[in-house]
């Protein structure tokens, strides 16, 4: 017998979340670490000052980076001997056995586990497996949003295989995938909506899987305190608190009504719905931008002559906000274009485009002037922007948009064609 029915899948979003995140990374690079109690926290990394150290302390030894694995594990530093007013970013499930977790100060952990290793966080190699552990998932399941440094929400719904077991099966090939990569470990929850699965990846935590149907709802979720739910802060927890509110359970058990007069018309109704275990927003991926941009529109409308100072700076500080922008992503551009806007409303656009990306607001600034001298800066204008386009992601084969076509560059005008309404020198002298 052959169906051929076109069912609707049912939707199942997974929420992944990297395992004691900061600590794993140090643990691919000291295995000889693994099972103590290790807490990351504290001042700088001191590598170069350990090595130091090392070759004093066994000098027949060849000391370097191939050879952190060899470290003796009497040689980390130990939390016991910590000074200072710092907090553990995070602990090893070793040490969080002691009580020891996030945000807590460093002194007081240390009186939970003395012997606690202390090493400090290295952002770069954290981000650098942060980027490889988030593009493992999306090479099985290409629908994930980026929830940050350590955890991802997952569309499990249309992936072939997504449904499978309510979603076990495919958690169980991307942590297997992950672990390949990365060497780490994550935990997974999928259930029918992000807000159940952000819960339920913390239900086995760590190198868990856990399965939540909409069924399971009164068994699994109402029990659990409201602070459990993701978008309930402390704050709000305290005023549930107060009104005798402490489980899930009880939260969808007030009258939509009652929530409504007391925590307001969106979050009262809100409240309700999550109780409920209801949620229908998207899992959001992220596209790549096309161009950057920043503008500003002016107090009052300006005058490139007569307010000179004043745009020059606005115009400066633009082109530094683009170029904080484009390094924060990680891209830089080859067209330059700035926009103004006049008193009357009326709109121009000019860019150009360069031979080589840049990021850099120096170079974005000039390219940015030449386009000015390209518009009527005889009259007052109230908004002045600046965009980059064309973006690249330097270091990456990553080139949104694809082929680049040459746009003709208008050639900067020589000092005899300028009308004497031209005020770009007077804006950006370095032109000349
Ligand atoms: N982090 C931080 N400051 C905090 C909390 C966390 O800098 N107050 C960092 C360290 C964590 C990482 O973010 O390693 C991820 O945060 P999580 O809350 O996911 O914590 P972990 O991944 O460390 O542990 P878990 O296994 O509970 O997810
Ligand atoms: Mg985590």
């Amino acid at each position: 017998m052959r169906v051929s029915a076109t069912v609707t899948p049912n939707r199942r979003i997974a929420h992944l979340d990297m395992d004691a995140f900061f600590a794993s990374v140090e643990l691919l690079r000291y295995p000889q670490l693994k099972g103590l109690p290790l807490v990351i926290g504290g001042g700088r990394r001191r590598e170069a000052e350990m090595f130091e150290r090392l070759r004093q302390a066994y000098p027949d030894r060849d000391w370097g980076p191939d050879s952190l694995d060899r470290v003796p594990v009497d040689f980390f530093p130990r939390l016991k001997d910590y000074v200072g007013r710092g907090v553990a970013t995070t602990a090893t499930y070793a040490a969080r056995q002691f009580g020891v977790g996030s945000a807590m100060g460093l002194m007081k952990a240390a009186r939970l586990c003395p012997e606690a290793i202390l090493l400090p966080v290295d952002f770069d190699e954290v981000k650098r497996l942060s980027r490889l552990f988030k593009s493992t998932i999306q090479e099985i399941a290409p629908v994930m949003q980026d929830r940050g440094v350590d955890e991802v929400y997952i569309d499990f719904t249309d992936v072939p295989g997504g449904q499978r077991e309510g979603g076990r099966v495919l958690a169980r090939l991307i942590q297997k995938s992950i672990f390949q990569a990365t060497g780490l470990t994550c935990s997974i929850g999928v259930a029918p909506n992000k807000l159940i699965a952000k819960m339920a990846s913390e239900f086995n935590k760590p190198n868990g899987i856990s399965i939540v149907h909409p069924e399971d709802l009164k068994t699994l979720i109402w029990p659990l305190p409201c602070r459990k739910i993701n978008g309930i802060g402390p704050k709000a927890d305290a005023k549930l608190q107060s009104h005798g509110i402490h489980t899930i359970g009880e939260l969808a058990a007030r009258e939509p009504g009652w929530l409504v007069a007391h925590f307001g018309k969106s979050y009262g109704a809100w409240l309700h719905e999550a109780a409920w275990g209801r949620d229908d927003r998207p899992v959001e991926t992220e596209s790549e931008p096309v161009s950057m941009s920043r503008e500003t529109t002016f107090e009052r409308d300006l005058h490139a002559a007569r307010d000179r100072a004043e745009l020059g700076a606005i115009f400066t500080r633009l082109c530094e906000q683009v170029s904080a922008d484009l390094r924060r992503k990680g891209y830089a551009g080859r067209t330059i274009g700035i926009k103004i806007t006049y008193d009357n409303f009326e709109k121009v656009t000019r860019d150009l485009t360069i031979d080589e990306a840049t990021d850099d607001a120096v170079a974005i600034r000039r390219h940015a002037g030449q386009c000015l001298k390209r518009v009527d800066l005889s009259r007052r204008f109230r908004l002045l922007g600046v965009r980059v386009g064309k973006l690249v992601k330097p270091g990456t084969e990553a080139l949104p948009g694809g082929r680049y076509s040459e746009t003709p560059t208008a050639p900067p005008r020589s000092a005899r064609d300028r009308s004497p309404d031209d005020h770009t020198d007077l804006l950006f002298p370095e032109l000349g």
